[in-house]
C-alpha cells in the first residue's frame, strides 16, 4: 500500500480508504456526493426518513457523482425493513448498518450482490458478521458521537483485526491524519469519520451545529441514555446536561418512572439540533474529537488534508 490504495479501496472501487460516517438527519445526498467527489465513500445515512425521501436521496447522488457511495441503515429504525428492501431495488454498491445486529438481512443483501459493511462494537459480534457474510466491518470506539459502545478505539481495533479475515475499518475519535495513520497501526485498513464531515461546508446541518461543532475543547461532549440501553455522546449544553441527570437519578429511583420522561424529552431532539439549531431542545451528536476541529472546508479539502499528514507519516 502506498498510504491510499488498499483492500478496502479496491473493495469499494473508492480513491481514499476513507468512509463518511452514516449520520442520521445529517448526512444527505450532497454530503454523500461531495465525500465520493473527493475520493472517499459518502454515506447517506436512513436514519428514521421516510422510504420515498430517501429513494430520493439515492437518486439525487446518483446524478450528483459518478463514484460509488452507500447507504447507512439504523436498525433501531422502524423503516428498516423497507431500506433494507431499497437498497437492493435501488442497486447500492455498499451499506453499513448500526446500532444492531444485521444478520437477518444479510442474506438478501448479498444474494443482491451488495457488500454489507456493519458497524461492530465488540469481537464477538465482528466475527458473527464475517460468518454472515459481511465484506468488511467498522470497529467503532466509544469515541464516536451519537449512539456508543464500551470499547474505546485504540483496545477495539486490534482486537477486531485479529479476530476477523475480512478489511476492518477504524471509526471513533479520528479527524486528521495522525488519527488515520495510528488506525493503521492498530490493524485496520481504512477509516469512518464522521465529526469531521459535520464541519463540511457541504454539510447541511444548523449553523449553530456547526458552531458548537468547530468551537468546542477537547472536554466539551457528554455521554446521555445509558440507563435506557442507548447511550448518545453529543456536544455539552444547558439541556444534554439535563439529560445526564437522568442516568444518576435511574441508580437510586425506578429507571421505568424516568424512561417515559426522558423519551419525552428527546423525542425529535436530533432534528431540532439538525434543522433549527435549538439549543434549547436539541441533542447535537459529536465525537469526542471534536476538539480537533477548527474549520469549515469542504468535504476535498478535509479529505485532502487528512491524505497529506497520512503521507507524511506512513508508507506502508
Ligand atoms: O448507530 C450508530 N450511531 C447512531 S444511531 C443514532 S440514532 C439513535 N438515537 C438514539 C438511540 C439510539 C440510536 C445516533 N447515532 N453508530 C453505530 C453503532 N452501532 N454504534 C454502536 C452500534 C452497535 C451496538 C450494538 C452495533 C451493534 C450492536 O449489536 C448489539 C447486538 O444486537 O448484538
Amino acid at each position: 500500500m502506498n498510504g491510499e490504495t488498499n483492500l478496502l479501496t479496491e473493495l469499494l472501487g473508492i480513491k481514499y480508504p476513507i468512509l463518511q460516517g452514516g449520520m442520521a438527519w445529517i448526512s444527505e445526498s450532497t454530503l454523500a456526493s461531495a465525500v465520493s467527489n473527493a475520493g472517499g465513500a459518502g454515506i447517506i445515512a436512513g436514519g428514521s426518513a421516510p422510504i420515498d425521501y430517501l429513494r430520493g436521496e439515492i437518486r439525487k447522488a446518483k446524478e450528483l457523482t459518478p463514484n460509488p457511495f452507500g447507504v447507512n441503515i439504523m436498525l433501531l429504525s422502524p423503516n428498516a425493513e423497507d431500506l433494507a428492501q431499497l437498497v437492493i431495488d435501488e442497486k447500492v454498491p455498499f451499506i453499513t448498518t448500526g446500532a444492531g445486529n444485521p444478520g437477518k438481512y444479510m442474506e438478501a443483501w448479498n444474494n443482491a450482490g451488495i457488500k454489507v459493511i456493519p458497524v461492530v462494537p465488540s469481537v464477538a459480534l465482528a466475527k458473527r458478521m464475517e460468518r454472515s457474510g459481511a465484506a468488511a466491518v467498522i470497529a467503532e470506539g466509544t469515541e464516536s458521537g451519537g449512539h456508543i459502545g464500551e470499547n474505546t478505539t485504540v483496545c477495539l481495533v486490534p482486537q477486531v483485526a485479529d479476530a476477523v479475515k475480512i478489511p476492518v475499518i477504524a471509526a471513533g475519535g479520528i479527524a486528521d491524519g495522525r488519527g488515520m495513520a495510528a488506525a493503521f497501526m492498530l490493524g485496520a485498513c481504512g477509516v469512518q469519520m464522521g465529526t469531521v464531515f459535520l464541519s463540511a461546508a457541504e454539510c447541511a446541518v444548523h449553523q449553530t451545529y456547526k458552531d458548537l461543532v468547530v468551537n468546542a475543547k477537547d472536554t466539551d461532549c457528554i455521554v446521555t441514555g445509558r440507563f435506557t440501553g442507548h447511550p448518545c455522546r453529543s456536544i455539552k449544553t444547558k439541556f444534554t446536561r439535563h439529560l445526564a441527570e437522568f442516568d444518576n437519578d435511574a441508580q437510586n429511583s425506578s429507571p421505568g418512572s424516568s424512561l417515559k420522561e426522558f423519551e419525552e424529552l428527546t423525542v425529535g431532539s436530533l432534528r431540532k439540533a439538525v434543522q433549527d439549531g435549538n439549543l434549547e431542545e436539541g441533542t447535537f451528536l459529536s465525537g469526542n474529537i471534536a476538539g480537533l476541529v477548527k474549520e469549515i472546508l469542504p468535504a476535498k479539502e478535509i479529505i485532502e488534508r487528512i491524505i497529506k499528514q497520512l503521507q507524511e507519516r506512513i508508507r506502508l
